[in-house]
């Protein structure tokens, strides 16, 4: 949506977003160029619909957060690539296009903010739960397993106010996400540009209701909180990443925001505006050792967390987590690019330290079933009723986890598969869940 808004309008743009349903390519009718953005994670299949069009003939373009960090694997199946931030770079590349001079690699690098386009929501299909805004980009905190920094920079960059507003009366769902990392920052002069923002939203009346991400900070500031109720915000992701955040010292410098703080207290703080808090966590880091599962889920529940989201520790490529790893002969899935599929954060694809395989599945399956137990549902839906917050959204956001547990153990079956059947064809000598030895981490 954001490319279609830096898109000269002799281009005629059609969205495809197989997120939402995958489009007979063959039927369509033959485009000009191809453009494709894919996570980590959806870099197989972005590959293959390259793949499709270039037999076509049709020149492709690939960008976006894995293109840029792994440039060269994206180079060898596509046309051109486009690294880093597409505003001042994309009309060049349409011109080359246009004119059938493409190069092979183009560099965005990081964008004038005020050059953010106004995203083309108009060209989205209907269906989807929730519209998406960014509002700022970049992020100074730099955590260590996050793609984020390395990505769009340290320097927190916030939009006009005034084009932020404009965006989000376009969109026409009444659900919104806001995509921002942290949508408050980290400093004063941060917050005090996301307190005119919610007052403008307030003051433009846009009967939205919004989600976003932000550091546990955001409980520091009543009059912030309390704008942000006012302009729509329900929700707020927040990363606690460990129960142990005195030992935080390997994630880099959030630890700053975590140490010494009463998180129960911080919780409660926000939920009292009637936003719900969901906590999210890692499981893996060196500090892990087992009972880790129970010990957040124990934690999270202390906190008063509506919802928990745990995820594995994940070597993203371009991180620094990723060069640790990898100079140490710790990621474990490493046959590039087939293993992608599992950078989702929901397997484990690294050797961790103190955790086997079978180990660390075992901890997210404990630590995912002692939250959502039934009795801890029902008690956190009766606090939301007590406190008078949200008890039907708590019920609903509960049972859907609930009912993913399900579907998450099938995932890990077929996964270990996966690793057996890989085993068996490498001839038994992929080693996969043993930390090799004399790594001192
Ligand atoms: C919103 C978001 C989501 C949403 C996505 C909703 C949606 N369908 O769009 C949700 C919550 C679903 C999600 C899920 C996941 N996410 Co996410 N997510 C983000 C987030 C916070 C913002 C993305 C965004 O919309 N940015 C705004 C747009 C404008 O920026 P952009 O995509 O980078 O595009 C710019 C450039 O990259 C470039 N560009 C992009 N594509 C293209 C294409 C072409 C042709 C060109 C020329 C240029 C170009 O131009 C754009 C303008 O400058 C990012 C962090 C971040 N800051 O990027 C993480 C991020 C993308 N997510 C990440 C991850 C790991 C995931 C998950 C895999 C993990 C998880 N379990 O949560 C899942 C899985 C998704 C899947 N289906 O596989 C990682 C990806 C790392 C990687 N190497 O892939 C990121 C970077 C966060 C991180 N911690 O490192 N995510
Ligand atoms: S605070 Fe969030 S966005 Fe910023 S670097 Fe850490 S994990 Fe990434």
């Amino acid at each position: 949506m954001v490319l279609a808004g830096l898109t000269p309008p002799e281009w005629e743009i059609a969205i495809v977003d197989e997120n939402l349903s995958t489009p007979n390519y063959e039927a369509m009718p033959r485009p000009d160029l191809v453009g494709i953005t894919a996570f980590t994670s959806q870099a197989n299949r972005a590959y293959e619909v390259a793949t499709h069009f270039r037999r076509l003939g049709v020149p492709v373009v690939m960008g976006g957060i894995h293109a840029t960090m792994c440039i060269d694997e994206v180079m060898e199946r596509v046309d051109s690539v486009v690294t880093g931030e597409a505003e001042g770079i994309w009309p060049q590349v349409l011109e080359e296009a246009h004119q059938g001079c493409l190069k092979r690699r183009y560099d965005g690098g990081l964008a004038e903010i005020s050059d953010v386009p106004i995203a083309r929501h108009d060209l989205l299909a209907a269906g989807y739960a929730c519209g998406a805004i960014q509002t700022t980009r970049g992020c100074p905190l730099n955590c260590s397993f996050c793609s984020v920094t390395a990505f769009n920079g340290a320097h927190y960059r916030q939009r006009p106010i005034a084009d932020v507003v404009r965006e989000f009366k376009l969109i026409r769902e009444k659900h919104v996400l806001v995509v921002d990392d942290n949508l408050i920052g980290t400093r004063r002069e941060h917050i005090d540009r996301a307190k005119d923002l919610f007052r403008a939203m307030a003051q433009a009346n846009l009967r939205k209701q919004w989600v976003a991400q932000a550091g546990i900070n955001f409980a520091d500031d009543e009059e912030l909180l309390s704008l942000a109720a006012k302009a729509g915000c329900s929700g707020v992701f927040i990363g606690f990443e460990t129960p142990s955040p005195e030992r935080l010292l390997e994630l880099g410098s959030k630890f700053n925001l975590l140490k010494g703080r009463d998180f129960r207290d911080s919780v409660r703080r926000i939920q009292r505006h009637n936003i719900l808090v969901a906590g999210s966590f890692i499981i893996g880091l060196d500090i892990d050792e087992p009972g880790i599962g129970k010990r957040i889920a124990e934690v999270a529940s202390q906190y008063g967390v509506d919802n928990l989201n745990v995820l594995f520790l994940t070597p993203l490529p371009g991180t620094r987590l990723w060069d640790r790893m990898n100079s140490e002969n710790r990621i474990a899935l490493d046959a590039f690019p087939q293993d992608w599929k599992y950078y989702t954060l929901t397997f484990p694809v690294a050797r961790y330290k103190h955790l086997s395989l079978e180990g660390i599945i075992d901890e997210m399956i404990f630590c995912d079933r002692h939250f959502y137990s039934l009795p801890r549902i029902l008690h956190r839906i009766w606090s939301s009723f007590w406190q008078r917050r949200k008890p039907m959204i708590s019920l609903v956001g509960n049972f859907s986890y609930r009912n993913n547990l399900r579907l998450n153990r099938k995932a890990y079956a077929d996964f270990k598969s996966y690793l057996k059947a890989e085993v068996r064809s490498n001839g038994g000598s992929r080693e996969v869940f043993t930390l090799p030895e004399g790594i001192s981490v």
